[in-house]
């Protein structure tokens, strides 16, 4: 059978980008103020702005019921004893959740329901799926030694608000420690 072409894309899975996606790029400098240590986060950001991770997705369509998906890719590495993370973010229509699909690489993500508070760190393994329901902050984390690949498919009206995010932060952080990695409390959140 062959597919209408703008209902069929292409993924490459090593450069994490599908056709026709839009790319946003997200560089250490654009990380100001998600992690903890701000002195090793400005050691590093002398030594250099590294691309962090990327995002290529595709938005088909706005009305009710549409669906956007993404295609995402963290680098491994650390700043201070935290592993390098996305910006994260809560949904604009804040009951929407989100299907993740991991591809390659070895993460976390970290999971904060805004009212509760209730904290979960979900293993991000290839071959699995992570299941983000709504009202709840979400995280990803980059605990392997590899690039981390992953999908993510929403509802197309779910949005991103990362002002909340920016502002109150993550009450968590997930860190290197010799028993693998561990989630503390920030000691920074207010
Ligand atoms: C994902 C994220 C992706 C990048 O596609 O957008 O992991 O993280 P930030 O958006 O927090 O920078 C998703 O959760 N979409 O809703
Ligand atoms: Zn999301």
């Amino acid at each position: 059978m062959k597919h209408l072409p703008e209902l069929h894309s292409q993924f490459d899975l090593s450069e994490a980008r599908i056709d026709r996606g839009q790319l946003v790029e997200r560089r250490l400098s654009d990380l100001a103020g998600c992690f903890e240590d701000e002195d090793s986060f400005a050691k590093s950001l002398a030594k250099g702005n590294p691309l962090i991770y990327q995002v290529s997705s595709q938005e088909p369509g706005n009305g009710l019921g549409d669906m956007h998906f993404g295609i995402g890719m963290l680098m491994p590495g650390r700043i201070g004893d935290e592993y390098y993370l996305t910006k994260g973010h809560l949904h604009e229509s804040r009951e929407a959740a989100e299907v993740y699909i991991c591809l390659s690489g070895t993460g976390a993500m970290l999971l904060e329901h805004e009212q509760t508070g209730d904290v979960q760190l979900v293993p991000m393994t290839s071959h699995s799926f992570v299941y983000v329901p709504g009202y709840t902050a979400h995280r990803t984390v980059n605990t392997g030694i590899e690039p981390l690949r992953y999908i993510g498919v929403y509802p197309a009206n779910a949005g991103h608000d990362y002002q909340t995010i920016a502002k109150r932060g993550f009450r968590h952080r997930v860190v290197a420690t010799t028993d693998g990695p561990q989630l503390l409390l920030r000691e920074s959140h207010s």
